[in-house]
């Protein structure tokens, strides 16, 4: 039986890697994004491989959210996979000077962006008794490091709530799990240093996962078979052995 997955935050790292992956199985894809470009010339490449629909929302407009999902047309709509990926780090300060922006994008986003999209597919997942869910958490939603204060806390919360899911989804058959890697070179430190030149630094000295590792995991976690759910998943690069400790070679 052929599945549809959406994804969000598809235009780049994890999600456009998990979207490679998934075509390359023949799942049809929602993927969602706000750079349309992106969306557009994504779509174009993965369409040779599997069907492709683009939905363009801001996961922090709750109304836009709900709208975009529920116009998908007949053939998208049933939703059989969610990867919840949508998310980034906004800023690196000590609490006492963090950014009030930085701490309403990153709740915004990872948090109540993760539960608007959820709450838009999670009735077809209920009405059908079928569904997985894929949070992407991280190594900060396990452990707190310095400076990282509230995007941990963001991430920590995405652990509470995959766990409060996969238990009131447990009746309905649905699985829900959560995938969390640790430094894994994407855009994500261009988007938290804000494109300033700390970010440079970031995957330099050592091997950092690839979002392509990630991606197979999160495939590794939706192919098992039905009575199988993998509840939790930590990746690190090998360089990597906590949030702190990374070995680097200069
Ligand atoms: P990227 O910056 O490469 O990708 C982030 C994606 O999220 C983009 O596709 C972006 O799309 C989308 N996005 C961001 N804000 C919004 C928004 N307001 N509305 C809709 N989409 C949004 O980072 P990663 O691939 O690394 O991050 C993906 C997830 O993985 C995040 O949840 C992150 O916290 C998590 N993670 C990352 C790690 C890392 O080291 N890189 C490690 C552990 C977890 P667009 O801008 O087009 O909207
Ligand atoms: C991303 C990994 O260590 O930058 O979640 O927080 S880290």
């Amino acid at each position: 039986m052929r599945k549809t997955a959406l994804i969000t935050g598809a235009t780049s790292g994890i999600g456009r890697a998990t979207a490679h992956e998934f075509a390359k199985h023949n799942i049809d894809l929602i993927l969602c994004g706000r750079r349309q470009q992106r969306l557009d010339s994504i779509k174009k490449a993965l369409s040779r491989e599997t069907n492709v629909h683009t939905l363009n929302f801001d996961v922090r407009d709750r109304e836009k959210t709900l709208e975009a999902i529920a116009s998908l047309p007949k053939e998208f709509k049933n939703i059989d996979i969610l990867i919840n990926n949508a998310g980034n780090a906004h800023g690196l300060d000590p609490i006492q000077s963090g950014d009030l922006d930085d701490w309403d994008a990153m709740m915004d986003i990872n948090v109540k962006g993760l539960l608007y999209v959820s709450k838009a597919v999670i009735p077809g997942m209920t009405e059908r008794k079928f569904g997985h869910i894929i949070n992407i958490g991280s190594s900060a939603g396990k452990e707190v490091y310095p400076n990282g204060n509230v995007y941990c806390g963001s991430k920590h919360a995405v652990l509470a709530i995959t766990e409060g899911m996969r238990i009131d989804l447990n009746p309905y058959g649905i699985k829900v799990g959560a995938v969390n890697p640790g430094l894994v070179e994407t855009e994500f430190s261009e988007v938290r240093f804000k494109g300033d030149s700390a970010a440079d630094n970031v995957y330099k000295g050592y091997k950092a996962l690839q979002a392509e590792d990630v991606a197979e995991v999160i495939y590794f976690a939706v192919s098992r078979p039905a009575h199988v759910n993998i509840a939790d998943i930590l990746m690190f690069c090998t360089a990597q052995a906590s949030s702190t400790i990374v070995k680097k070679e200069f």
